[in-house]
């Protein structure tokens, strides 16, 4: 009976669903384009299904002659980031030699990292990729195997019970001797017995699994709540607001802590928020609202067209623990107010109206963005996304520049509401958690070097410069690294800079 509820309540945690990444709205899979040392990879990790669970890694080394790459998820911070375990050797692909497969076991939910090393002709190189991990949901067991379990555990109580009689009735008499008034009175009390010590079991069983699945529970990802407001002069008030989980209770060690007040810096903004027309998706602001209070950010909109508005905040805890939280604020005609700092905005005519295979988007300038498209574009398939500015005499712009501090920015919004990502040139990690990973030493105080290093650290990194002094000519094209989650209609949202404008393409997709 109790392997039969052990082999139950084992099947019930395993179809436990959880999602990887809450870096982004329906999109888990981590994709990155970056240098282990000399060695330019593109690395996409799918977090598990499950946690504890296995995390499928693909790395492709854009940089030939790569021997071995190993990997090993270890936790940001914690005793567990600096007694890492032996790392796994992945495999190399029959078909193309510089791909390497492999899957790790992710324990725990929290922040955690992948460190990969690569060996090869020019040394060895190291990388260290943030996967955030979190469980989204109890799955509940399916009718079918449900159905099945309860007519084995039925059977299996009716076998005891009548066992039980069967010992008092027949067992003790002689072969061909009926059984009498007594034996029977003896059997019907045994079954008694036997069915409540059986029933007990049960009971236990069941209180035991309610605190295994209360304590599950418990590991299921809320994120931090969002609640927006909209003054009459057009001041935009978020509060955010902690719904509990994973708090650590007494007796219970907890690595991982998360609250409204422990944020960091990413790209020079502790928010960065995406607001979107609804339904169209024909509006779009990239908007950074400042810190007020704990919990507490503010923004004076600029003069938006009046609509409904869904939010995206982006922010990251000090643990490199990202979160987007989503919101909607009904926006009316506002007095007029010019965009400020890294404000940015632009518009479309309504997805639904748009040709899903353009290639070409004319700015308001004269200016226009290409995206040098494949031709197909398919759910879960690691893809560089690549566009290129132009002058209106279809030259390229001799005064690129960054755009807080990258080449580009790009949000990938399903226009049923069930994906937003914002992704940059190194890919779908959080920029400031990137930066932690990439730091050994775990004992340091992550908040406070987050912020002094990254300023230093983002320059070393692919498409990222902080130093505007030094304006060296800038690539035309920006690149991101990415894949859809899941088939259907996209938008995309561009950005990239040059002079003092920051221009925002639109794109769409039709994935297959
Ligand atoms: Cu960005």
């Amino acid at each position: 009976m109790q392997t039969l509820f052990r082999i139950a309540g084992r099947l019930v945690l395993l179809a436990a669903l959880s999602i990887g990444a809450q870096a982004h709205v329906g999109s888990p899979d981590i994709y990155l384009d970056g240098k282990a040392g000399p060695y330019q990879l593109f690395v996409t990790i799918r977090p598990p299904q499950v946690i504890p669970g296995v995390a499928e890694l693909e790395i492709r080394s854009e940089t030939p002659g790569v021997t071995r790459v190993r990997a090993v998820p270890v936790p940001m911070a914690g005793p567990g980031a600096r007694f890492a375990p032996v790392p796994d050797t992945l495999a190399v692909s029959p078909q193309d030699a510089q791909l390497f497969t492999g899957s790790l076991w992710m324990m725990a939910p929290g922040s955690w990292q992948v460190r990969i090393s690569v060996d090869g002709p020019q040394g060895q190189g190291q990388i260290a990729i943030p996967v955030p991990s979190a469980a989204r949901a109890t799955k509940k067991m399916q009718f079918a195997l449900a159905g099945l379990l309860a007519v084995l555990g039925l059977f299996l109580v009716a076998g005891v019970v009548a066992m039980a009689g069967a010992n008092e009735r027949e067992a003790k008499l002689d072969p061909g001797v009926k059984p009498g008034e007594k034996e029977f009175r003896a059997a019907h009390l045994a079954m008694a017995v036997a069915f409540l010590i059986v029933a007990g079991v049960l009971w236990a069983g069941n209180a035991w699994w309610s605190s295994e699945d209360a304590s599950y529970g418990q590991q299921i990802y809320k994120p931090i709540h969002m609640q927006a407001s909209l003054d009459q002069s057009g001041l935009l008030t978020l509060k955010l607001t902690d719904p509990g989980w994973l708090t650590p209770r007494p007796g219970h060690i907890s690595y991982f802590t998360r609250s409204v007040d422990d944020l960091i810096p990413d790209h020079n903004h502790l928010m960065h928020l995406y607001a979107i027309r609804e339904p169209d998706l024909d509006v779009v602001y990239h908007l950074h609202p400042a810190q007020t209070a704990a919990g507490s950010f503010e923004l004076n909109l600029p003069s938006m067209p009046a609509g409904r508005y869904r939010l995206y905040a982006d922010i990251v805890h000090a643990n490199g623990f990202p979160e987007t939280l989503v919101s909607e604020v009904d926006v009316p005609r506002l007095p007029g107010r010019a965009l400020a700092g890294d404000d940015a905005t632009g518009s479309a005519t309504a997805w639904q109206r748009a040709d899903p295979n353009n290639t070409i988007f004319d700015l308001p300038d004269g200016y226009k963005m290409i995206w040098l498209r494949p031709a197909a574009l398919r759910a879960k398939q690691p893809t560089l996304f690549r566009f290129r500015l132009e002058t209106p005499d279809g030259q390229a712009p001799q005064d690129m520049a960054f755009y807080m501090g990258m080449l580009g920015h790009a949000a990938f919004v399903k226009t049923d509401g069930t994906v937003f990502a914002h992704i940059h040139p190194t890919g779908s990690v959080s920029m400031a958690a990137f930066m932690l990973a990439q730091q050994p030493g775990e004992s340091r105080s992550l908040a406070a070097n987050a912020a002094t290093a990254g300023r230093r650290d983002m320059a070393a990194m692919s498409g990222m410069d902080h130093s505007s002094e030094e304006l060296h000519a800038l690539p035309d094209e920006v690149s991101f690294p990415y894949g859809f989650p899941t088939p259907g209609r996209y938008r995309l949202f561009v950005q990239m800079k040059h002079g003092n404008t920051v221009e925002t393409g639109v794109f769409d997709a039709a994935v297959h």
